[in-house]
């Protein structure tokens, strides 16, 4: 475990500081509070765990970290960006993230959404510089789509469309597949495709989406289970606002027992994969066993 943890660690530190770097190159041409509200949300303290997940996947397949980490950068990004739209009062309305007040409430919402826009744009403009192989170019094609309209603004303009009203099981797999489930499948399949092996794209396609349905089943529990405090975000936010979701159809315990069967799933999934693979069933298990 201290092994795992020291690994995540050093990934999550190599993707900060790839953020921090691409924001840099920015700074002189961007308005200083939209640039200090980009960084607020993209340095902002989270798990990381997007990023960790294309560079861990990438050492497994034997991919040079330096073509990796425009994609890790991009993918924390892109999932900064949906988290400022998400907090803001047109869709989750909430005041607190990562333990801090959310983008909207430090910096206001118009500057909240151009911060928004500016990651997903900046994260587009660093995939599509520097793409030599067609490889390149397929992998950033598939973490833009992860966050389109079939991907997480599909899940998320559902959720919202379907407020207050009762949603059948198969639509709220929709949701979670779409929302959360969207990118951490492409972060898995990216290294994949950059390695041009179709067995691997298969493995990771079968770790990711499972990996991905795990997420956020334990997302449902602990927001019934967890304090605001942990969680550094509000909890109970889906019992008030009476959303259908793992833990209300199946209650916590089956819904513990549903996520330990994703993760079964996407670590039997690596079994066909020829590189050492121990750090993704251990990030699978941490995903699993997260407490925020
Ligand atoms: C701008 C791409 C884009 C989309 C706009 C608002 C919106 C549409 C989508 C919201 C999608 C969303 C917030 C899904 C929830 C995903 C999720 C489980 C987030 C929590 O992820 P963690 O726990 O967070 O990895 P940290 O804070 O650790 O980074």
């Amino acid at each position: 475990m201290e092994a795992f943890l020291q690994k995540y660690d050093s990934y999550k530190n190599a993707v900060e500081e790839g953020i921090a770097k691409a924001l840099r190159g920015y700074k002189e041409q961007v308005p200083k509070i939209l640039m200090e509200s980009m960084e607020y949300s993209a340095l902002g303290g989270g798990k990381c765990i997007r990023g960790v997940l294309v560079l861990g996947t990438g050492e497994m397949l034997g991919i040079d970290e330096n073509l990796l980490i425009k994609y890790a950068v991009a993918a924390e990004m892109i999932h900064a960006s949906s988290l400022i739209h998400d907090d803001m009062p047109c869709m989750d309305n909430d005041t607190m993230r990562r333990g801090k007040p959310c983008n909207h409430i430090a910096y206001g919402e118009a500057v909240a959404l151009y911060a928004g826009l500016g990651l997903l744009n900046t994260a587009y403009e660093l995939l599509l510089s520097d793409c030599g192989k067609e490889v390149e170019i397929k992998a950033a094609y598939e973490l833009m789509k992860s966050a389109g309209v079939k991907g997480i603004m599909k899940g998320q303009s559902l959720d919202i469309l379907n407020e207050g009203r009762k949603v059948d099981f198969d639509t709220l797999k929709t949701i979670h597949a779409c929302k959360t489930g969207a990118l951490l499948r492409a972060v898995v399949v990216i290294p994949a495709i950059l390695s041009g092996k179709q067995e691997a794209v298969e493995s990771m396609e079968i770790y990711g989406e499972n990996i991905g349905t795990a997420f956020q089943i334990v997302d449902d529990i602990l927001d019934v289970t967890a304090s605001s405090e942990d969680l550094g975000k509000t909890a109970g936010k889906d019992l008030e606002a009476d959303k259908l979701t793992y833990v209300k159809i199946f209650g916590v315990d089956r819904a513990k027992e549903m996520a330990q069967e994703h993760i079964d799933t996407a670590i039997s999934a690596l079994d066909s994969i020829e590189g050492n693979s121990s750090f993704l069933k251990e990030t699978a298990e941490f995903i699993l066993n997260r407490r925020k």
